[in-house]
């Protein structure tokens, strides 16, 4: 059974369940803290504290992009890439990241008080630099820039596509719903602002969020400790002969934009698709920590 590490108001988050409901399947969910520090993931990921991340017995999965593939690749149908899009589903989803992350983030969040959020606007800051004064200044501007995204988003539905890539739903649509999702934080669900005008996009948020997440159940991090470690990992050596590295070397793996711990092991998998690092911990023994390559800085340790 697959585990998710989130909580429930993470974006990211909202993408991994919807896909666990896409495959229509039963899951672990643990629910982990929304700011710094989180020993207990820290125990399973080696230092990597971004929600959300998936687990399968002692193999853990950061990041969606890496989580996504699991998924797929334990349950290939319904497809998360199905035609015609296929394997493109990657390449859109990608785009929901970075910069196009970040005004979706200022638009949903941009205009909302310090008050009674201090501590969590100072992880942020510390982490990822998001000063909220400047934050504040600039959430009309990044709102007006996710605005574009989002008449472009309208733009692709206007053909009457049920989904971005065709008849079925896929990563893409899951990624890009995500971050109009997230918008609800702010206005209590209510998404009316952002769909008037963009007469397409409302269709497809109802379609999308009715994919539902699966079947849920409570888990403690405890038990997923547990679970990790009654577990062996399922890895294959695969270091690409021009990467500069070699299998078994100890590396460091942390992610770009970010001031958070690096996550320590001996590299058994870098291709331009996947980092995968081995790590030992007395609570879960030894664990596989995936990554996708795209987002992931490695460095010898
Ligand atoms: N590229 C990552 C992005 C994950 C991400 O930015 N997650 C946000 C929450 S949705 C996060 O980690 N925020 C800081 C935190 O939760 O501590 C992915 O696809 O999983």
């Amino acid at each position: 059974m697959f585990l998710l590490h989130h909580y429930p108001t993470s974006p990211w988050g909202e993408l991994l369940r919807l896909a666990l409901g896409l495959k229509g399947l039963s899951w672990g969910s643990v629910t982990q803290p929304v700011i710094c520090p989180k020993p207990r993931l820290e125990v399973l990921t080696g230092g990597y504290v971004r929600i959300p991340v998936l687990q399968k017995g002692a193999d853990i999965f950061c990041d969606t992009a890496a989580a996504i593939d699991a998924l797929e690749e334990a349950h290939p149908l319904p497809s998360l890439f199905p035609e015609p899009l296929g394997d493109g589903h990657r390449m859109l989803a990608q785009l929901a990241q970075g910069q196009v992350f970040f005004w979706a983030v200022g638009a949903a969040m941009g205009a909302l008080p310090m008050e009674g959020m201090e501590a969590f606007w100072a992880d942020r800051e510390r982490r990822f630099g998001m000063k909220p004064a400047a934050f504040r200044m600039a959430a009309p501007h990044l709102a007006a820039q996710f605005g574009g995204h989002l008449a472009q988003l309208d733009a692709t539905l206007s053909d009457g596509r049920a989904y971005l890539g065709g008849a079925a739903p896929g990563h893409a649509d899951l990624a890009h719903y995500q971050l109009l999702w997230f918008q609800g934080a702010r206005t209590g669900g209510d998404l009316s602002h952002l769909t008037a005008g963009r007469p397409h996009l409302a269709g497809w948020i109802t379609r999308v969020a009715a994919i539902g997440h699966g079947r849920p159940e409570e888990m403690d991090a405890e038990a997923a400790i547990a679970m990790a470690r009654a577990a062996d990992p399922m890895v294959q050596a695969n270091v690409a002969p021009d990467s500069g590295f070699s299998a078994g070397q100890q590396v460091l793996v942390a992610q770009e934009g970010t001031q958070d711990s690096p996550s320590a092991g001996r590299l058994m998998v870098l291709t331009d698709r996947r980092i995968t690092i081995l790590r030992d911990h007395p609570e879960v023994g030894t664990v596989a920590v995936h990554f996708p390559r795209i987002g992931q800085i490695v460095r010898p340790a």
